[in-house]
């Protein structure tokens, strides 16, 4: 019996050095993982996103998003920026898709990056690299983040499962915790509605008709409800309005001062600051801008390392190779 024992704990240590040594040596990101292999590579990042905020400050808004939903879907792997193909309907083309804008502005990183080193720099790289750009553009942190990331093989929109605008905090929770996110990760990344817009589509109930009430939602500022009104009412296509209605090109922390004083535009947001789970958090974040830069920093290196588990380097982000 004791042999027997002694057989099972070598299996069991053997195992436990496969998954704790092996595949974390594997795939560890590391700060500055293309200094030897393209040198320049966050300088032309930045350089190209650098020209591109200054012709449109909405690019960072845009590539904040495109990051959590690529990141969220089979990890930081670039699936979001995949093509659909006859026999394949990708991730950018699911329900939750439609608005992710700026793939244009990948592509011309990447063929600036494949001119410099061809085939070095990942796709999931860029998009994590000029996120972090337009963050600090914007006016928050710049941080190091680490790199080394594939571009996954598979991109499917009927996996693409993210968390929706009319989630409680409770269910938006577990969505993150099940990608490793906590909830102060969850409060924390959410203060990324600091910038950006929302659809009408995305929260029209709530100023008109809030859960078949035949009211508006009773957490939203009347003032702020009826300018709504207004906007979605008009005749144009899907209108938009600021997430953070203050500081609306800012990276700050007014967001969470906005949904403090009711002025949250999607119904997740505002839920933040009334449910018991996350008011107290909410209350923190909005009294200190500095907390929240250095937190959001840490919150988007945790949520870059949700990792693939497989890949290639892509010569065009839009296909496999
Ligand atoms: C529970 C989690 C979340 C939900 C339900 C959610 C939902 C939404 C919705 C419905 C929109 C409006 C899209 C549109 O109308 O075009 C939006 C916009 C946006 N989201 Fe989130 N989001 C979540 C978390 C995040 C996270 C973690 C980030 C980044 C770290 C993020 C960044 C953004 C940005 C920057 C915009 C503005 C996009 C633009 O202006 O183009 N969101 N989000
Ligand atoms: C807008 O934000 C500034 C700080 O950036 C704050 O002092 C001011 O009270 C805010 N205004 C409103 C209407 O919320
Ligand atoms: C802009 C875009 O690609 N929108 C698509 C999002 O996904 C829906 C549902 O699959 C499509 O109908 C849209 O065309």
């Amino acid at each position: 019996m004791e042999g027997f024992g002694k057989y099972y704990f070598k299996i069991i240590l053997f195992m436990l050095l496969i998954l704790h040594v092996y595949v974390p040596q594997t795939l560890a990101l590391q700060i500055n993982f293309y200094s030897k292999t393209c040198p320049n590579a966050e300088t032309i990042v930045r350089q190209i996103v650098q020209q591109r905020f200054a012709a449109d400050k909405s690019v960072a808004a845009a590539l904040l998003r495109m990051h959590f939903h690529d990141c969220f879907v089979r990890g930081c792997d670039a699936s979001i920026l995949i093509d659909t193909t006859s026999n394949n309907q990708a991730e950018k083309d699911a329900g939750a898709n439609g608005t992710v804008r700026e793939y244009e502005l990948i592509d011309q990183i990447k063929t600036a990056l494949e001119r410099a080193c061809p085939q070095t720099v990942s796709c999931a790289d860029i998009i994590a690299l000029a996120t972090r750009d337009a963050v600090a553009l914007s006016g928050g942190t710049r941080y190091n983040i680490p790199t080394g990331r594939v571009d996954g093989l598979i991109s499917r929109s009927s996996e693409v499962n993210l968390p929706g605008p009319t989630f409680t905090v409770a269910q938006a929770r577990q969505a993150f915790s099940n990608r490793g996110l906590n909830l102060n990760d969850m409060v924390v990344l959410l203060g990324a509605h600091t910038i950006g817009v929302a659809h009408c589509n995305f929260f029209q109930d709530r100023v008109t008709n809030f859960q078949g009430t035949g009211s508006p939602d009773p957490t939203m500022s009347p003032s702020l409800a009826s300018t709504l009104r207004t906007l979605c009412g008009s005749n144009q296509n899907n209108p938009s309005t600021f997430l953070d209605q203050n500081t609306s090109f800012v990276f700050d922390n007014e967001f969470y001062n906005q949904i403090r004083k009711n002025r949250g535009i999607l119904q997740i947001d505002q839920e933040l600051a009334v449910d018991s789970l996350s008011s107290s958090t909410v209350a923190n974040l909005a009294a200190n801008n500095n907390l929240f830069r250095q937190s959001f920093a840490n919150a988007m290196i945790k949520m870059g390392n949700i990792q693939a588990t497989s890949g290639e380097i892509r010569i065009n982000c839009r296909r496999k190779n």
